[in-house]
């Protein structure tokens, strides 16, 4: 009897010596939804971001991925993080606006010039502020992850200059920028969400989408599209959404890991992005699409144009948070 009490009681000394390492963290399954498919480079950065937390966690949180938009759209997921009911989400920022109007100004034409400079004002103090914003409306921002730039494609004609876009039906984002900005150029700018986009291409009900080439090409646009046009009209990013009610419950330990990892798997997938980018646009190619590239005037003349959303938009935005985009831009370009 006494052999078997010590027997035991080495036994529980040697696990409890060995429950330490982990001890701050719990079993946990944590659903994150995205609205593209599993081939995206966010699968990419999903693989690197789990390795991340297997190593701090000690293999006890789990990301249980679900693309395609099988727990719901953008919209739909981040509300269900905002109640509580749905740890993550992987969304544009676009369709949250009306959650958040200051994110608008990601949505404004022809704002970043090239991903560094985005990536600088992401990651620095002007992100660190959108976070904060986020976060009062039941939103943590673990990381700004890439979606990139967008360009268009139709299947109608293809668009060398704005005046081709007269008419041309575009699905555009659930956002009034996104919105204006195509009204303005003469097109008939549709709002939809992402899940209903392939369908609406294929059945013609629109003609035309705009989305970076990863995603013409991961969510098979192309098979139902004929023109690309490189427009590179926006840059819209990534967040790494986790619901704020749910992130309140884990330990200091968890929110860490989960924060530092997120910022893992969003260099994995910025780097796959950058890799991916020209193998897209020759898939797209290959598929018999037509593609130009905007000319630089023509560019010019089209953000000219655009100015126009700027002013529109900037009240609803917040003055302070255009101004102050603009500011640390100019900061950036000296
Ligand atoms: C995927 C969307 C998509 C976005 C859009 O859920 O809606 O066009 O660019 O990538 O977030």
């Amino acid at each position: 009897m006494r052999k078997l009490l010590l027997a035991t009681t080495a036994i529980a000394c040697t696990l409890s010596a060995s429950v330490p390492a982990f001890a701050e963290f719990t079993e946990r399954t944590i659903r994150v939804s995205n609205g593209i498919n599993a081939d995206h480079p966010v699968g990419n950065g999903i693989e690197a971001m789990q390795k991340c937390l297997d190593d701090k966690s000690g293999g006890k949180l789990k990301l249980s991925t679900f693309w395609g938009g099988a727990l719901g759209g953008d919209l739909q997921a981040t509300q269900a993080l905002r109640s509580g009911v749905q740890e993550a989400v992987v969304t544009s920022s676009s369709p949250l606006v009306g959650i958040e109007p200051a994110l608008g100004v990601f949505d404004l034409p022809f704002l970043f010039s090239n991903s560094e400079e985005a990536y600088k004002v992401l990651d620095g103090k002007f992100g660190d502020m959108i976070d904060e914003k986020l976060a009062a409306v039941g939103l943590i921002n673990l990381a700004y992850w890439e979606n990139g730039f967008r360009n268009l494609s139709n299947s109608v004609r293809p668009v060398n200059k704005w005046e081709d876009l007269e008419g041309m039906k575009v699905r555009v984002m659930q956002n009034n920028v996104f919105l204006d900005t195509f009204q303005n150029l003469g097109a008939n700018a549709t709002p939809m969400a992402f899940g209903e986009v392939f369908s609406a291409l294929e059945t013609k009900t629109i003609d035309a989408q705009e989305n970076p080439y990863v995603t013409i090409d991961t969510s098979k646009f192309f098979e139902v599209q004929k023109y690309v046009t490189q427009t590179n009209h926006a840059y819209t990013p990534f967040l790494f959404l986790f619901s704020k009610a749910i992130f309140d419950t884990y330990s200091p330990e968890e929110q860490a890991a989960l924060k530092d990892c997120a910022v893992v798997g969003r260099d994995v997938e910025r780097q796959v992005i950058g890799d991916l980018n020209q193998k897209s646009l020759e898939k797209i190619k290959e598929a018999g699409l037509e593609v130009n590239v905007l000319s630089p005037e023509e560019q010019a003349r089209i953000r000219e144009k655009s100015m126009v959303v700027y002013d529109k938009h900037k009240a609803e935005i917040g003055p302070d948070v255009v101004e102050g985009i603009m500011a640390e831009l100019a900061e950036i370009r000296k």
